[in-house]
């Protein structure tokens, strides 16, 4: 299987782990999106009754269109199970996501879950975090002096550009700041720096987050916990 077919296999296989009544965060990315559309078909054609909490506005969008109902996470008491993609998962199950700019929503919703399940294709497990370029989110107000102290502490950043050059906005029209590391040594130390810088509005670390993950192999979906 490539690895469209091993992203549509866990995907198709999370959609198994939500049941009748459950409030359930949606997340974002292509691998999630194999798990919409499966929870769709479910909701169609046996009735599941369940409540969608999105990510971002793609995903909403998808939802919307599969008849899952939906509501903001300030609209729930809580999210029994958020189902989502990630960029990385290190050997101790911290993550990087924010590949496809939705880690803002992402960690809101994650933050707020009873339970977070990943769902990755196989090349997104590494030993150590970092080979993925680590996304910050951060205000336009000030970003490029936010950009210079990163430059400064030689941690190789980038902005996230669209085809024209224009800068990518979020779903909260802010900017992704890219960070190449290559390897990260201390994701937690990492993540306090991160979050202290005055214009960040949230990183990629992922750390003591994820409850199980769904691993697609070429003999099938591994179950991690
Ligand atoms: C999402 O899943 C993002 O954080 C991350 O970028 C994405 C993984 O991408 P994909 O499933 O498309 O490989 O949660």
């Amino acid at each position: 299987m490539d690895q469209n077919e091993l992203k549509k296999l866990v995907g198709e296989k999370s959609a198994e782990w939500v049941e009748d009544g459950m409030i359930v965060g949606l997340g974002t990315g292509s691998t999630v999106k194999f798990m919409v559309d499966a929870v769709g078909r479910r909701v169609q054609e046996e009735g599941l009754k369940i409540t969608g909490v999105t990510t971002s506005i793609r995903t909403a969008e998808q939802a919307t269109a599969l008849g899952i109902p939906l509501k903001s996470v300030d609209e729930v008491d809580h999210i029994d199970l958020t189902i989502d993609g990630a960029d990385e998962i290190s050997d101790d199950f911290h993550g990087i996501k924010g590949g496809g700019a939705a880690l803002l929503f992402e960690k809101i919703v994650a933050t707020n879950s009873d339970r977070n399940l990943w769902i990755v294709d196989e090349t997104k497990l590494v030993e150590k975090l970092g080979a993925f370029p680590l996304p910050v989110e951060v205000i336009p107000y000030g970003s490029q002096k936010v950009f210079e102290k990163f430059e400064k502490a030689g941690l190789n950043p980038t902005f996230r550009k669209l085809d024209d050059g224009e800068f990518l906005l979020t779903d909260s029209k802010n900017y992704i700041i890219d960070l190449h590391l290559k390897r990260i040594e201390d994701p937690h130390a990492l993540a306090d720096y991160l979050i202290n810088q005055v214009g960040v509005v949230e990183h990629g670390l992922f750390l003591d987050t994820v409850n199980t993950v769904i691993v697609g192999r070429q003999d099938g979906p591994e179950v991690l916990e």
